[in-house]
């Protein structure tokens, strides 16, 4: 972000009370800022009680050993028995879990709790008939329906850690993910409905099986089905198992067990500085009371009322905390829905909303962006005036979309919670309170009760008010990642290493104080991109570029975009052999990228260069390519080791060639 934007940013001054009705009936108020202060393990170990334990912990923490945490060291309990059972048992079974909407209009299911119970327990009786124990690791390549929440559950039921990969990822980054954690099944679909049309999944599992095994050895055992379009599918009877067959046809009853708080819950792959995806890794007690806090706090949910509905894919970490864990270990009643926002028309979201009555609603700023371009009469539309509580997540929300949202999807009345946080940190760590804090335009405030953050300099200094700097996790915390999967070292280094002396968690995150101390995160400060909300690697397209024949070096950037936050710009350096590369050159590259990677991210824009810029210890200078790509001015180019290479660059991009 430039300095003007920010300074621009820092003088919004519009303000919006919390609603009286809202701040009188609060779940959480004032008071559990201080008492959290004062004795954090007491408050971590109230937090902790809303979950249905079989044996209490001795310990609320360990931190003898830094950064390796324990929480609620000795206690035990399941997850998906505190996500679905225990809400049967305490009379709710009839109480409506999920209300799934299909894309094709029409095709829709509401699933009690009751339901949801017989469905985990079918699929936890077939994977264990599968050959899965606890332990052992399951890979999800799912579309948006209710048997990828199901099979969630049922891998924590048998303490089987999970490890979803977003459905819009290519079979490459599903190989090199099942490799990874050397997943022994993978549940998928057919394929899912996409924009109108059936899209295929189960092909990419073929592909990323074969692959997995050429490449590393690994073999994948099983791969169950669900029948989900009906499209045709390649079929190996020794590997391949229908879901209506195995699943649907399995008992309703199954025991479930008590884990180790500290048993792994799941793995999930973010992107790194490094090409190579990191896997986060959650563990089952301290996870799971740190995403029924926040999802009961920061939406303020009342689960006998509420209507609750997350945007999120379930192959993001915010599909697993506030679409699986949270609203389900609260007991909330939630739309769950497979398609895009604008299918088959452009307000089939708030369509959803006003026939399911949705209370609170929670979606990511590139999504309220692009509404805004569509214009307010498409909401307008809609009955949307039961909503109560708007929460966003995935990237600073600019004051614009903020008001936008408020006045148009709120009706003026609605708190907007800015919620901050990342998959390391397992859930929200930066919010307001809704029933506390004042609205803010853009800023997502201050640490939630519980939570220690602060921005500090490059040695570790708190920034005074005013002052920008990096953006620190002070104290540990219930969800907080325990490792990264079969690197401790990467874990460390990534995260601890920064800050090492004062035991600080790095987040990778640029932020300011304001003059009233409140928290503005401004974006990463490494090599990460965020394109509507995703968080892509540099590193990992640039190698995608540099796969194919044509391409000698490659050098990618995330360039502001005002519809999707940052968008991805490449430059690439073509092999002599491949002359100009020919008229279909960047086409062809941006298809390659999609190829190796996934959709969301081939580049917005390629651009064909005689030369790179680069220090003399041979860094590219990604900053000046951003100046390019954001058609500034370029910058200072002193330390580059050859400074006629801007021109070059420059030269060759107003030439048009
Ligand atoms: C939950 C999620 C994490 C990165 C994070 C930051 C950005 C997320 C934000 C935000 C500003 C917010 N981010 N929420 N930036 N304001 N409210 O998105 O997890 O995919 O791991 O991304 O997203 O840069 O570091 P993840």
């Amino acid at each position: 972000m430039s300095d003007e934007t920010l300074s621009n940013l820092l003088k919004e001054d519009r303000r919006f009370e919390p609603p009286a009705d809202l701040a009188a009936d609060a779940n959480l108020t004032e008071e559990a800022y201080a008492r959290a202060a004062s004795d954090r393990e007491a408050f971590w170990a109230e937090q902790a009680e809303r979950l249905d334990w079989t044996q209490t912990w001795d310990r609320v923490l360990d931190w003898t050993d830094p950064p390796f945490a324990k929480w609620y060291v000795g206690g035990r309990l399941n997850a998906a028995y505190n996500c679905v059972d225990r809400h049967v048992e305490a009379g709710r079974g009839d109480k409506v879990a999920i209300h799934w909407v299909g894309e094709p209009v029409d095709d829709k299911r509401s699933i009690t709790y009751a339901e949801l119970q017989a469905e985990v327990s079918q699929a936890a009786n077939t994977l264990t008939e599968l050959g899965v124990g606890a332990g052992d690791r399951v890979a999800i390549y799912m579309p948006m329906i209710p048997e990828a929440v199901v099979t969630m559950l049922a891998c924590a039921r048998i303490g089987a850690p999970h490890t979803v990969v977003f459905g819009g990822f290519s079979s490459d980054a599903l190989a090199s993910r099942l490799t990874d954690c050397q997943a022994k099944v993978v549940v998928t679909a057919d394929g899912g409905y996409r924009r109108g049309a059936p899209s295929a999944l189960k092909p990419a599992v073929d592909e990323a099986r074969a692959k997995a095994a050429d490449r590393d050895g690994h073999t994948v055992e099983k791969v169950l089905v669900v029948r989900r379009t009906g499209q045709e599918v390649e079929w190996d009877d020794a590997v391949d198992v229908w879901w209506h067959e195995s699943v649907a046809q399995a008992p309703t009853e199954h025991q479930w067990e008590a884990f180790d708080s500290e048993h792994p819950l799941y793995v999930m792959y973010t992107s790194g500085t490094t090409g190579k995806p990191k896997g986060i890794l959650h563990t089952t007690g301290g996870y799971l009371t740190g995403c029924a806090y926040t999802h009961w706090a920061v939406f303020d949910l009342k689960p006998e009322t509420d209507v609750y509905w997350c945007t999120a894919d379930i192959g993001w970490v915010t599909g697993h905390s506030y679409i699986v864990y949270g609203p389900l270990a609260n007991g909330a009643t939630q739309v769950l829905y497979e398609g895009t926002p604008d299918s088959p028309e452009k307000g089939r979201w708030w369509q959803i909303i006003e026939e399911y009555g949705v209370t609170i609603f929670y979606t990511a700023p590139t999504a309220i962006r692009s509404f805004m371009k569509q214009g307010r009469e498409i909401p307008d539309a809609r009955d949307l005036s039961t909503l109560r509580v708007l929460g966003s997540v995935g990237e600073p929300i600019n004051p614009e979309a903020y008001v936008w949202y408020r006045e148009v999807v709120g009706g003026g009345r609605t708190p907007v919670v800015d919620t901050w946080w990342q998959t390391e940190t397992g859930s929200i760590m930066i919010s307001p309170l809704p029933g506390v804090t004042h609205g803010k335009p853009g800023s997502a405030m201050i640490p939630i009760p519980g939570i220690s953050a602060d921005v500090v300099t490059e040695e570790g200094q708190s920034v005074p008010n005013g002052s920008g700097g990096y953006l620190v996790l002070t104290e540990p915390w219930p969800s907080m990642l325990r490792t990264i999967w079969g690197d401790d070292q990467r874990f460390k280094d990534t995260y601890w290493s920064r800050y090492a002396q004062q035991g600080w968690y790095f987040a990778g995150d640029g932020a300011k104080k304001d003059d009233d101390g409140d928290l503005w995160v401004l974006g990463r400060v490494d090599d990460v991109m965020n394109v509507s909300g995703h968080r892509l690697s540099t590193t990992e397209i640039e190698s995608a570029l540099v796969s194919h024949p044509k391409v000698a070096e490659a050098a990618v950037v995330g360039a502001q975009d005002p519809d999707t936050g940052q968008a991805v710009c490449a430059f690439v350096i073509l092999r002599d052999e491949a002359g100009d590369g020919g008229d279909d050159i960047v086409e062809e590259l941006r298809n390659h990228v999609r190829k190796e990677i996934g959709a969301i991210a081939k580049p917005r824009q390629i651009m064909v260069v005689p030369e790179l810029p680069k220090t003399r210890s041979g860094k590219i200078m990604r900053r000046l390519l951003r100046d390019v790509a954001e058609h500034r001015e370029v910058g200072d180019v002193t330390t580059l080791a050859d400074s006629t290479v801007m021109d070059l660059i420059s030269g060759k991009l107003t030439s048009g060639k």
